[in-house]
Order: C-alpha cells, then structure tokens, then sequence
C-alpha cells in the first residue's frame, strides 16, 4: 500500500512509519516538525538524541535499502499544497497524527488553547476536505483518545466507540439508535479530539469516506522493533511536565533519582498501551478498513488499565525510588474506575504486551543511559487547569512542591 503518515515524526508516527516500512508499504511522512518547535519553545528536549527527519530516514534507508518520504507540510495551513500532494500521489491509505497531543500544553495559557483548537481541528478537516475535493479514496486512520469518553465512574464498561439507547417516543413506545458515546473532554486537547468525532462522522455519512478513529490509551516504552535496529533510529522520549506521560515519566524520575510525581491522591485510574503494540494495532486497523457507506470504525487502542498510586508504587519497590503525592494541576476526578472494552484488536490477533513482560526495566535503562539530558527543572507539570488551581500548584522543581514523600 501507498500510505501517508500525517505527522510521521512525532512519538507514535516515527516507529509506526518505520513499521509499515518494514512490512513493506510505501510510506510518506508529511509533518511540519512542529513538535521540534515546540520543544524550542519549552526550552526541552527528547531524553533521546534524535536526528533530523531527512537524516532519520536517510540512516533506514542505509539500514533496510527502504526508502521513506519526507514532505514539509502543514496540515492546518497548507490546504492546496495538501490537495496538490493528494493528487499527485494517491495514497491507498492516510494515517492521520498531525494534531498537537499533550493535555499539560494545550492548557497553558490562552494562545495554547487557540493553537492547539486552530491547528488540530484545522488539520482534522482540511484532510477530509481534500479527500473529498480530489476524490481520492483512502482509507483514514486516525489517532483519537481514550479520554474523548471522560474517566467516569458508572459502574459499566466503556464501549468502543458507540452506546445503544433508548429513546421514549411522543406514542410512548422506545425507539433504539446507536450514537456516539457521550464526549467528555479533560482538557482543550480532549476536546479538539472529540470535535474530530463529529468531523469524520459527518463525512463518512455525507460523502462516504472510509475512517477509523482510535481511541488510545496513554502510550508507554520506547523502542520498537525497528527503532532498536540503529542508535540514529530511537525514538523520541517526553520526559517533561507538559509532554511527558505518566508511566514514562515515572520510569525516567526513578532513573535519575527524582521522587515520583503523583498529582493528588493517584487514584486515577487510566487506561495504557506499549509503544510496540500501537504500531501493531495501526497496521490491524489499516488491513481491516471500513465500506464505503459504512458509520466510522472505532476501536479502543489500549490492552491494561492502572490507577497511577499503583503504577508509583510499583516503580518505587522495583527500582527503590521515593513517591511524592503532590497538588494536583488539573482539573480531574481524584479517584475513579476504568473498564475499557478492547475486544476487536483481541479479535483481529492482537497478543498484548502487559506491563509485566520486563519491558520497564528497558525504558528505565535507556533513561539512565542518557539521564546526563535531563534538566530537572523541567521535570514538574506546572501547567495549571484553571487560575484557581495555579495558585496552589508551586512552581519550585524539587522538594518545595511535595506534599508528603512516602
Ligand atoms: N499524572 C501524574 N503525574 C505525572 C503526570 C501525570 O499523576 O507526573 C496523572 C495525570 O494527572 C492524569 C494521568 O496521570 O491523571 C495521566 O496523565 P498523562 O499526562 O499520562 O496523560 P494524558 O494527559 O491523559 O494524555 C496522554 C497523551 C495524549 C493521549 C492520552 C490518552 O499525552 O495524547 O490522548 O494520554 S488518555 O489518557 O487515555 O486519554
């Protein structure tokens, strides 16, 4: 297949291109590298050295003799040199990454919100827009998230994607219909996320354009198969309080010795998925597309789910490292139940890789082994819900912040 990665260079786009290329599609990363600004921005880096784009793909081509293509474009703003590279190339299949991924920043002041509103909801339609403009006909898979649903706690498994109801009719009988399963968004990322839902329904229906949307849990790990196969092929590694997710940052703080940062009580509870088994996934989704005609295929991308005191203090016992329960910067339930059901990728052969298969003491060795990258300062999530909230969230990076250490 001739397949285009929207955002190709960013934590899940790179090992899965890297995937695809290795089973033997054609791939195309377009990606306006904003996640490299960002990190400008943030004055952050990955805890792994990447190289450049062209010098990544350059370094697989030496390695495997498979050529990946690289296109500077911005899906939010480039619309007719989109459409232009649509025509021209004719993808089988478009897998859709190119949005602005982290709660933290998105929530981090006023222009934060507008950029990640503006870019993600943007690039999400100027896709569809062009697919249906050029009459190119490729299937689209989207990286959604779990936390389109909310984390509430109902008592009753989260569905993929849709939720029978009933509805009492005026001649008091129950009419049924399936709808989307009611949005939730935690952050003004979550909700960029789930205006997407509306996007992709809206075009399946009126234009019959084939879409699955994934609904991924919080990624974990780091290498994959092919990013293990050169040192210039590692993958980008968040570690800072607005990029870094939960168990990944806990991995690297107990690498470098820094108490684990656990936002209240820790009694959130999430849903997870190994690096290694997103990129799989993807390629299920990709060889099971929808009809044309049909409602968009949703599928929950994730395999465990972990309550965040737990996740610490498993760390903590394997690794010996400290447990801060700290204030918590969002705005968010402090305990809740998770019941996810995932059975389609279970269906399609998906063999999950459960956090019990020694695969974090990897990630805790490839955070020791380039541990002298880290600046500690930028270690705490910092980036405040709302204005009340920052009040009590302290800005110190260590010590000063915790609440009690255990
Ligand atoms: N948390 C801590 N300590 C930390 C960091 C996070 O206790 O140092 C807590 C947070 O308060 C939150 C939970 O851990 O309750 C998860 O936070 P996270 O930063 O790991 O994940 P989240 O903000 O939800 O976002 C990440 C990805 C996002 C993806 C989402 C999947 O950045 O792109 O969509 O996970 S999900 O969470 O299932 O919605």
């Amino acid at each position: 297949m001739k397949i285009a990665i929207l955002g190709g260079d960013g934590f899940v786009g790179w090992p899965t291109a890297l995937h695809l290329s290795d089973k033997g599609h054609d791939v195309f990363i377009l990606d306006n590298l904003s996640r490299r600004w960002i990190d400008t921005e943030l004055g952050v880096q990955s805890l792994t050295p990447m190289d450049s784009i062209q010098e990544r793909t350059r370094i697989w081509h030496q390695e495997t003799g498979r050529k990946i293509h690289f296109h500077l474009i911005d899906l939010a703003r480039d619309y007719e040199l989109f459409k232009q590279w649509l025509v021209q190339e004719k993808p089988d299949a478009i897998i859709h990454f190119a949005e602005q991924r982290a709660a933290p920043y998105s929530m981090k002041t006023d222009r934060h919100k507008n950029y990640t509103v503006n870019n993600n909801v943007n690039a999400t339609h100027n896709v569809l827009n062009a697919m249906v403009e050029t009459g190119v006909d490729a299937h689209l898979v989207h990286l959604g998230t779990m936390g389109v649903y909310g984390y509430s706690t109902i008592g009753a498994a989260i569905p993929e994607g849709y939720l029978p109801v009933g509805i009492e009719t005026l001649d008091g009988t129950t009419a049924t219909q399936e709808i989307l399963y009611p949005s939730n968004p935690g952050s003004i990322y979550h909700m960029t996320k789930c205006l997407d839902q509306l996007i992709f329904a809206f075009y399946a229906k009126n234009d019959g354009l084939r879409v699955t949307d994934l609904h991924q849990g919080i990624v974990w790990g780091t290498h994959t198969d092919q990013t293990r196969k050169h040192p210039q092929l590692i993958n980008r590694f968040d570690y800072d309080g607005d990029y870094g997710t939960v168990l990944n940052r806990f991995l690297i703080q107990a690498a470098i010795d820094y108490p684990l940062t656990v936002h209240g009580t820790g009694g959130q509870t999430r849903a997870f998925i190994h690096i290694q088994d997103s990129v799989r996934c993807i390629e299920l989704a990709l060889k099971n597309p929808p009809a044309a005609g049909d409602k968009v295929k949703i599928f929950n991308q994730m395999t465990e789910t972990h309550r965040v005191r737990d996740l610490a203090e498993m760390i903590a016992k394997m690794t010996g490292a400290k447990v801060a329960y700290l204030p918590n910067p969002r705005k968010e339930a402090a305990e809740n139940d998770l019941i996810v059901r995932n059975e389609q990728f279970l269906a399609l052969g998906l063999d999950p890789i459960t956090l019990q298969e020694g695969l974090l003491e990897e990630v805790v060795d490839v955070a020791k082994k380039f541990a002298y990258r880290v600046d500690r300062s930028r270690v705490p999530a910092v980036s405040a819900w709302t204005k009340d909230i920052a009040k009590t969230v302290e800005k110190d990076p260590e010590g000063k912040r915790l609440k009690s250490v255990s």
